[in-house]
C-alpha cells in the first residue's frame, strides 16, 4: 500500500501538515461536494454557497446549513479521522489543516486543527461580526439573530470570500516548513486551499495522497494511494508505529 521510504520519511519526519477534505468524512456518512453523490450535483453552489445567495434569501439558505448541521450530528468520527488523532503522538509538530466544516477531526481527538473554511456548527453577525455556537443561537422567523439586531449567518467561507488570514497564513507556512504533506479525500479544485500541498511540494516536502480517485494533484506529488481513507490511514499509522518501534532513534 505505502512505499518503505513513505513509511521512514513519516516515521522519522519533524514536522507534517494534512490537508483533508470532505471525503475523510464520506465515510462517517457526511456527504461530498463533487462526484457521483455529491452535494453539488442536487444543490446549485451559487444558490446556497455565496454573499449574493445569504442576501437574496436567507431562509432558504439557513434551511440547508440546518439540514446539513442535521446530518452532521448524527455522524460519529471514522477510523481516518481517528488514527489523524493518534498519528499526533508519532510526530513531534503535526499539523492539521481541513477544509472541513463538520469539527468532527476535534471530535475525535485532534489538537492543532487550522479550519480553513470555518465551522458550519457556529454563526457569525452579519453586521458585527460577533460568533456564537449554534446551541447559543437566537432564532427568528427562520433566521438567527444578534443582540445587536443582525442578521446570523453560518461562520463558513463561501464561494468569493477571503479565508480567515491568520489561519491561512499559518497553513502556508506549515506548507513551507514540513519534511511530509499528506493530502487526503479532497479533489484539490477548490482554491487558494488546493494550493496548500503545491507549496509543500515546491519547498521539497515528501507529498503524498490518500483518494479513491486521481486530482489535478496526483501527477506531480511522490506517492499516491488509491482507497479510501478510513481504510487507508488506519493501516498507514500501524507501519509507522511499528517502524518507530524498530528504529526508536528515529
Ligand atoms: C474520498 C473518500 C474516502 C471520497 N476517502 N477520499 C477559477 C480558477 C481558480 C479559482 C477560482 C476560479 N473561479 C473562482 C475561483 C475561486 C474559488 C474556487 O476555487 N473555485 C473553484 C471551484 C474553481 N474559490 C473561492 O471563491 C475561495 N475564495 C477566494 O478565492 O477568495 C478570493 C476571491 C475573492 C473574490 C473573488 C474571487 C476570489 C473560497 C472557497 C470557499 C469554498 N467553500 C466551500 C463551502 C464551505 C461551506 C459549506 O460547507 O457549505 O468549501 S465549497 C466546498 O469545496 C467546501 C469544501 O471545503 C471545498 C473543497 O471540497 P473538497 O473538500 O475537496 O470536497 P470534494 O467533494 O470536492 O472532493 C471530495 C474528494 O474526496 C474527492 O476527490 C473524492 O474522490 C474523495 N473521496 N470518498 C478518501 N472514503
Ligand atoms: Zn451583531
Amino acid at each position: 500500500m505505502f512505499s518503505e521510504s513513505a513509511i521512514k520519511k513519516i516515521g522519522r519526519s519533524e514536522t507534517i501538515l494534512i490537508l483533508t477534505g470532505a471525503g475523510i468524512s464520506a465515510e462517517s456518512g457526511v456527504p461530498t461536494f463533487r462526484g457521483e453523490n455529491g452535494l453539488w450535483k442536487k444543490y446549485k453552489p451559487e444558490e446556497l454557497a455565496t454573499p449574493d445567495a445569504f442576501r437574496n434569501d436567507p431562509v432558504l439558505v439557513w434551511e440547508w446549513y440546518r439540514y446539513r448541521r442535521d446530518i452532521i450530528r448524527s455522524v460519529e468520527p471514522n477510523p481516518g479521522h481517528l488514527a489523524l488523532a493518534a498519528m499526533e503522538e508519532t510526530v513531534p509538530n503535526l499539523v492539521l489543516v481541513t477544509q472541513n466544516v463538520d469539527g468532527l477531526h476535534a471530535r475525535s481527538g485532534s489538537k492543532r486543527i487550522l479550519e480553513v473554511h470555518g465551522n458550519i456548527m457556529r454563526s457569525r453577525c452579519s453586521q458585527c461580526a460577533r460568533t456564537l455556537p449554534a446551541d447559543e443561537e437566537t432564532w427568528r422567523n427562520g433566521v438567527p439573530v444578534c443582540e445587536c439586531g443582525g442578521m446570523m449567518r453560518p461562520d463558513v467561507v463561501w464561494f468569493g470570500e477571503s479565508l480567515p488570514r491568520q489561519v491561512l497564513e499559518e497553513a502556508f507556512t506549515a506548507a513551507e516548513e514540513c519534511d511530509v504533506c499528506l493530502s487526503i479525500g479532497t479533489s484539490a479544485l477548490v482554491q487558494p486551499a488546493a494550493s496548500i500541498p503545491w507549496h509543500a511540494v515546491q519547498a521539497g516536502a515528501y507529498v503524498l495522497e490518500i483518494n479513491p480517485e486521481s486530482t489535478p494533484l496526483t501527477p506531480h506529488i511522490q506517492e499516491f494511494v488509491k482507497g479510501k481513507a478510513g481504510i487507508v490511514l488506519p493501516e498507514l499509522l500501524r507501519q509507522v508505529r511499528e517502524q518507530q518501534q524498530k528504529n526508536p532513534g528515529r
